[in-house]
């Protein structure tokens, strides 16, 4: 397969200005009617061009032209596309077709899910669905008209607002809908199905009264409340903060069971991923609670970044993406902690978009090129895309942040743009000059930024000196210096802070910069809130580290001070084991447990983060070779150390929450979150007592949060009772698909030596289904990416298993099996062993034939 350049991007040929589609939903095929009326782009040259259409899956039937039926030796018709007759000015065409919805296990375009059709068109679904030219700059007002069986399909869905529906004859219903704002084709959705509706109001700051419907399988009305809550909240948010308000009369959300990823955010009908909408105390956990949350809102803000303002073409993504993620951590930010919510997402950014970052398939924030196109929904795109919205918003604070985005939709409102036009709003909005700034949308790769400073304390100075570098990614050997956003202060080694935060922009290699007036011992607080998305080296002592994580009043600051610390110290003691020596834990790391444990100041929330070590992955990536059984044996270890050394502070603090009513709001959350954490030490002390009150804590039908932690306490007890609590936990809830998810999950996870057994076993189990991506995701995708210390042994067995899989999947589902694919292209980061085994798998993969586009891209990058 051939590469898709930018460089290659030229405009349409021909815009359509309208489409009619029409669906005839029947048993054995889909019959799709067409009609598109368009003309000539004037920006993409003179003269006439033939009119080209893509379209894939299809069987075509007939292709009518300004009122002329074509005959077949009038077009050419070929696997990915059509091509029309010559056409200079406005035309007319009508293009039938048929297609397979219940053969289409790949969940792009029109397909089956228990029972109810739905569509997926982002990136390219909707050239499955009709003859279209499948791309966002292309913009048309659609009306669609759906029909089936009225029996089985009462609900008829589709973008816009509802015009007319009614009977068909013989036991068939149809509907019509008219969508007034052109959109690309990747927004249009159709769903028909058996749904029971929920319904809701919201009425806009200006007055107007809009309806908001969630549509479900009939007995999962209870759990949308929590969703239905998330998007009148969404909805108030971004006309408080953007002054953004919906523009339609009507909101809907369609839960489904097979989708490919979270969400899709279609004009006025977005579908979920039902483990994204459905939720409620018994059956989600509060991290699912949270999580629901924030896609709603995400799906919802992108009606106006995304929707009405659109890409031009799909390097743009992170236009709307990167853009949509970083206005969905501000909300929830604002709904629950800021510095809890920016510690999480940098975990997340660390672990996923870091380790993409120094992979061999990195790439800039807009791509240069790709094969297939799906699988450039990366943590870049998404997650440092967010992280470059968020230095612009840091170097223009946030009232020059606000003056851009309404500047952005002034100019862009109805339009297909680039990240470009994103940038230039931002920069004249405020009169700013942000010309380098762009190089952070072309240069792949995590810069290193070196700190390291002196103080002069008769001179009453202190001098930072930062330095930085970009490592080279594929295809990139040399790099320019970004732009850095360094948020910095200075904290005085007696207490207090010595000089206020400033920002400093790092706009070169290298620079120093000296604060005066710094009359006393200073400790600086660097990156606060992680302000540029940079691996850190800072010339910090560990006492510095321990101060700051005792001190520092920025909370990413804090917490960050005592990751390191905790990083420096796991790294030590796993390559003490691997010389097969003793390890230690850094007292230092104790004593700051204690004095968090102890500090009532601080939110319970904020305190379980602290309390968490890092994790296997990331102190993998710390080290230049990931030991992978050192440092698992290390973590291990420094849990039981800490578990028995704050023995009774865990117990003291797990009980006096124990017996606590849960409610939902943020600061129970919280408590549970720090209960929780307080629980797995204490059963890591080895205490029975810990165990037993694990035990009754999992009992399956306590509030989810609780089951879930105590079971991942007890899943690596190679123990009868224990694994009891799992086994009920799997009876309970066999017949409700999200929660078996979680089962399926905790066996996955559990790191005892059999679990590779166990999940192939799993494989066998009743419920478990390669057609389902959550089923696939829970079970295998959680194995390799939650169980490195089994999936990465040493012998290659979790390998040549992936390999496997993804093989049997790619049959199905192309899109999910590249993402699984994935664990194995990071060979580079092992021992030679290991590498090796990676490498078998990767080939083992690549010999296959008839290997998916999907799987070829990542796998031939991996091998390259
Ligand atoms: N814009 C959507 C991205 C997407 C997607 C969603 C579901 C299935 C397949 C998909 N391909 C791309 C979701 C979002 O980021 O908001
Ligand atoms: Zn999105």
């Amino acid at each position: 397969p051939q590469p898709t350049r930018l460089s290659d991007y030229r405009p349409p040929a021909h815009l359509i200005e309208t489409l009619d589609l029409a669906l005839d939903l029947r048993d054995d095929w889909t019959t799709v009617r067409a009609t598109l009326r368009g003309r000539r782009n004037p920006a993409a040259g003179q003269g006439a061009a033939p009119i080209v259409l893509d379209g894939e899956a299809q069987e075509l039937v007939s292709v009518t032209l300004d009122g002329e039926r074509l005959g077949p030796n009038e077009y050419a018709l070929e696997a990915d596309r059509l091509t029309l007759p010559e056409r200079d000015g406005a035309f007319e065409l009508v293009v039938e077709s048929r297609i397979r919805p219940q053969d289409n296990s790949a969940l792009e375009g029109l397909y089956l899910s228990n029972g109810m059709y739905c569509t997926q068109c982002e990136a390219e679904g909707f050239r499955r669905i009709t003859y279209f030219p499948d791309r966002p700059d292309v913009m048309a007002v659609y009306s669609v008209r759906l029909e089936a069986d009225a029996a089985r399909f009462p609900v008829l869905l589709s973008n816009g607002n509802p015009v007319e529906q009614g009977e068909a004859g013989a036991g068939r219903r149809y509907a019509v809908w008219h969508d007034p704002f052109p959109k690309p084709s990747y927004l249009f959705a159709a769903v028909a199905g058996d749904l029971a509706c929920v319904e809701d109001r919201f009425v806009t700051r200006s007055g107007r009264e809009v309806a908001l419907r969630i549509y479900v399988e009939h007995g999962n009305e209870p759990r949308t409340g929590h969703a239905m809550d998330s998007l009148k909240r969404a909805m108030r948010w971004d006309e408080e903060v953007f002054g953004l308000e919906y523009d339609l009369d009507l909101f809907m959300i369609v839960a489904v069971s097979h989708f490919n990823m979270g969400a899709m955010e279609n004009k006025g009908l977005n579908v979920f991923n039902s483990k994204l909408l459905l939720a409620d105390a018994a059956t989600a956990t509060d991290a699912d609670l949270q999580r629901v949350e924030a896609v709603v809102a995400h799906e919802y803000f992108h009606n106006w970044t995304g929707n009405r303002v659109t890409c031009r073409d799909w390097f743009q993504l992170s236009l709307k993406e990167g853009l949509t993620v970083f206005r969905d951590q501000q909300f929830s930010a604002d709904m629950h902690s800021h510095g809890v919510k920016r510690v999480g997402d940098v975990r997340l950014l660390r672990s996923v978009q870091f380790a993409e970052d120094a992979g061999p398939t990195a790439h800039p924030v807009r791509p240069d090129s790709y094969i297939e196109i799906n699988n450039f929904y990366t943590p870049t795109v998404y997650e440092k895309g967010a992280e470059v919205v968020r230095m612009i918003h840091t170097l223009l604070g946030p009232a020059g942040f606000r003056r851009g985005m309404d500047l952005y939709f002034e100019r862009h409102d109805g339009q297909a743009v680039t990240c470009e036009d994103f940038v230039a709003a931002m920069e004249d909005a405020n009169g700013a000059d942000l010309s380098s700034f762009r190089l952070w949308y072309q240069q792949a790769g995590t810069p290193t930024l070196e700190a390291d400073w002196s103080q002069d304390l008769s001179a009453r100075s202190l001098t930072l000196r930062l330095r930085q570098s970009v490592p080279p990614t594929p295809g990139q050997p040399l790099k320019r210096p970004m732009p850095l956003p360094v948020r910095a202060a200075l904290l005085g080694k007696a207490g207090g802070t010595v000089a206020p935060e400033r920002v400093l922009l790092l706009d070169g290699a290298e620079a120093s910069f000296t604060f005066e007036e710094v009359g006393e011992p200073a400790v600086p607080s660097l990156l606060r809130g992680f302000s540029a998305p940079v691996r850190l080296e800072a010339a910090w002592s560990e006492d510095d580290l321990a101060f700051l994580a005792g001190a520092d009043d920025d909370p990413f600051g804090r917490w960050e001070a005592l990751q390191t610390l905790a990083t420096r110290s796991l790294l030590r003691m796993a390559e003490a084991l691997r010389a097969g020596g003793a390890a230690t834990l850094d007292q230092r790391i104790v004593s700051a447990f204690r004095a968090s444990l102890a500090d009532a100041r601080l939110e319970p929330a904020f305190k379980a983060e602290l309390l968490t070590l890092p994790g296997e992955t990331l102190l993998g990536q710390a080290s230049e070779t990931w030991q992978v059984d050192a440092v698992h044996e290390a973590r291990e270890l420094a849990r039981r150390t800490l578990g028995e050394a704050l023995r009774d502070g865990w117990r003291q603090a797990y009980q006096a929450l124990a017996g606590e009513e849960g409610a939902l709001d943020t600061e129970a959350m919280g408590r549970r979150a720090f209960k929780n954490a307080a629980l797995a030490y204490w059963v890591a002390a080895g205490d029975e007592a810990a165990v037993a009150a694990a035990l009754a804590q999992a009992r399956p039908d306590g509030r989810m949060t609780d089951v879930v932690a105590a079971l991942a306490a007890l899943s690596d007890l190679e123990r009868p009772d224990a694994e009891a609590a799992l086994q009920a936990f799997h009876d309970r809830w066999l017949d409700d698909p999200l929660v078996l998810d979680k089962w399926f999950a905790l066996k996955a996870t559990a790191s005892r030596p059999d679990t590779l057994a166990t999940v192939e076993a799993l494989r066998r189990h009743p419920r478990f289904d390669r057609r389902n991506p959550n089923r696939v995701r829970a079970l295998i995708g959680s194995f390799t990416t939650g169980n490195p210390v089994r999936f990465h042994a040493a012998d290659g067995s979790g390998y040549a298993f992936l390999a496997q899989e993804v093989l049997a999947l790619d049959k199905l589902n192309p899109q999910v099996a590249a993402r699984l694919t994935q664990p194995l292209v990071r060979w580079r980061r092992f021992d030679e062993g290991r590498r090796q085994r990676m490498l078998e798998a990767l080939r083992r993969i690549a010999d296959e034939p008839g290997l998916s586009r999907d799987v070829f891209e990542i796998v031939s990058k991996g091998l390259a």
